[in-house]
């Protein structure tokens, strides 16, 4: 019997590209379970006997990436308590030290399909974010301030992590600043292509 081993897909771009949202149409068209590491470390943030809580809610606020092996568990401990073996990984691995983890505790168990990378400019992003802020996000990032540092952070932490899947071929880029329904199209169009 063959051993089943998890399908992953790593999706990645700017804050506010549109991650999220599209990870939640994939789910329904196509039944993958959506584990996005930033839900996954904020709800840990809110559970009162974490002992992380405050180290997370810092790393957030300054637009920094929590170390590894947190970040690492929570993605783990989601996968083992699910019954699907298709996963979308969303904002993850987004630096060498999430990369790196990852490689060390993960990589063997999983198939990694591709990374599906949100390209979108800065301007569109900060738009984005402030606006959903204005709307009562709630997140502790979605303000000026913070978003300085979270495309910061992208610019500086993660386009390489991208940069390096592209050089294995691994990344297929989606036009993010079209609207939504199109770029849903886009994903559409790019799964059929891989049979998924
Ligand atoms: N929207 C979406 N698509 C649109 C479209 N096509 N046209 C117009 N509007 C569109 O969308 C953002 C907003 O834009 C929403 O209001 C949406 O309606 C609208 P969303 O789908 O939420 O975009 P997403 O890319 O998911 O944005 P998000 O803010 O979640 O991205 P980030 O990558 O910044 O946030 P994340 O939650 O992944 O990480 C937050 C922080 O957690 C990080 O900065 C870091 O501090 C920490 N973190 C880690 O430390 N490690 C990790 O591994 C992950 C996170
Ligand atoms: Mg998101």
């Amino acid at each position: 019997l063959k051993k089943m081993v998890p399908k992953v897909i790593f999706v990645l771009g700017g804050p506010g590209a549109g991650k999220g949202t599209q990870c939640q149409n994939i789910v329904k068209e196509y039944g993958f379970v959506h584990l996005s590491a930033g839900d996954l470390l904020r709800e840990e943030r809110r559970n009162p006997n974490s002992e992380y809580g405050e180290l997370i809610e810092n790393y957030i606020r300054e637009g920094l990436i929590v170390p590894v092996d947190i970040t690492c568990s929570l993605l783990e401990r989601a996968m083992h308590q699910s019954s699907k073996d298709s996963f979308l990984i969303d904002g993850f691995p987004r630096n060498q030290d999430n990369f790196d983890g990852w490689k060390r505790r993960m990589s063997e168990k999983v198939d990694l399909l591709f990374v599906l990378f949100f390209d979108c400019p800065l301007e569109i992003c900060t738009e984005r974010c402030l606006r959903r802020g204005a709307e009562g996000s709630g997140r502790a990032d979605d303000n000026v301030e913070s978003l300085k540092k979270r495309f910061n952070t992208y610019q500086q932490e993660t386009k390489p992590v991208i940069d390096y899947y592209s050089s294995l071929n691994l990344v297929k880029r989606i036009d993010a600043t079209n609207n939504a329904i199109q770029v849903f199209e886009d994903i559409k169009n790019l799964f059929r292509a891989y049979n998924i």
